[in-house]
């Protein structure tokens, strides 16, 4: 049997157990941790903390996509990401950078970084290719329109459907400009332009894009849902978040995007340890 893997760059993921993706935002407004790590010894010293209590990768934000944000110029979202960028490839850390825009994938990619996370699925003009052209990772998500306005009455046909349907086109337009088939992850894009409704219904049925053969990313950690299901402030929301990673990786999630990464690498090793006994 083929053991499922995920290349990144020079990193490669092998799939048989799930992964634990750490979140650094280095934003002044995200939802969680905004303003937390815009400090730069900050920053490294919650990566390598991270990297310390097992994440797998570690994913660098310079652009907040809460609902509501404002766009940040090219220029600041460089500034904010590049040096941490070459200061935690250099120490061998995979690195995923959460941008939309094509020429930060080219810099983080040069700089080091394995894997490109852009809620905007490679939609801008250029990303496709700036990916294709590096060999990095990287992760489609689904969003309906804009941070923005995404949480104004999201309307869909059939949630599961459309998203699938959506995630699945844009790897195929990646894979047809050469981005090779293991490098492509896919993410239904919680939050991103769906109610609590759409949310759990994309979760309980997150099998659905197992079964299309790329690994699925969940984003789940400390997300709104949580707290309109728990009625939890942000910072209460880790054990919720436990629950939903232990939900998505119990569905076949390959990848959790998480901020309580200590916390999840036990919860993942407990689950591992009850279902095939390692
Ligand atoms: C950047 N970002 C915020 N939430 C996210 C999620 O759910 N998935 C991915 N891939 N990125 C996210």
């Amino acid at each position: 049997m083929r053991v499922p893997v995920f290349c990144c760059g020079r990193f490669t993921f092998v799939l048989t157990r799930p992964l634990v993706m750490g979140i650094l935002n280095v934003t002044p407004d995200s939802f969680s941790d905004g303003g937390r790590y815009v400090d730069r010894k900050r920053a490294l010293a919650h990566a390598r903390q991270m990297r310390a209590d097992g994440a797998d990768l570690i994913d660098i934000g310079g652009e907040s996509s809460r609902p509501g944000a404002t766009p940040v110029a090219e220029s600041e979202e460089l500034d904010r990401v590049l040096p941490l960028v070459e200061a935690l490839a250099a120490e061998n850390i995979a690195l995923a950078v959460d941008t939309r825009k094509p020429a930060v994938m080219r810099a983080a990619a040069a700089a080091g970084a394995a894997m490109i996370n852009d809620i905007g699925a490679l939609s801008a003009p250029g990303a496709i290719e700036a990916c294709a052209q590096s060999g990095v990772g990287v992760c489609l998500m689904h969003m309906q329109r804009e941070p923005m306005t995404m949480q104004a009455a999201p309307v869909y046909a059939d949630v599961v459907a459309d998203v699938r349907a959506f995630l699945v086109a844009r790897a195929e337009a990646c894979v047809a400009a050469g981005i090779a088939r293991e490098c492509i992850a896919i993410d239904p894009g919680f939050g991103f332009g769906k109610t609590l409704a759409h949310n759990l219904e994309l979760l309980r049925s997150i099998g659905t894009f197992v079964a299309t053969g790329f690994p699925v990313v969940a984003g789940l950690s400390r997300k709104s849902s949580l707290g309109a299901i728990t009625g939890r402030s942000v910072d209460e929301r880790m054990p919720a978040s436990l629950a939903a990673a232990l939900a998505a990786v119990a569905r076949g999630v390959a990848i959790v995007r998480v901020h309580d990464v200590r916390e999840t690498v036990d919860a993942l090793r407990v689950w591992r340890a009850v279902e095939s006994g390692i």
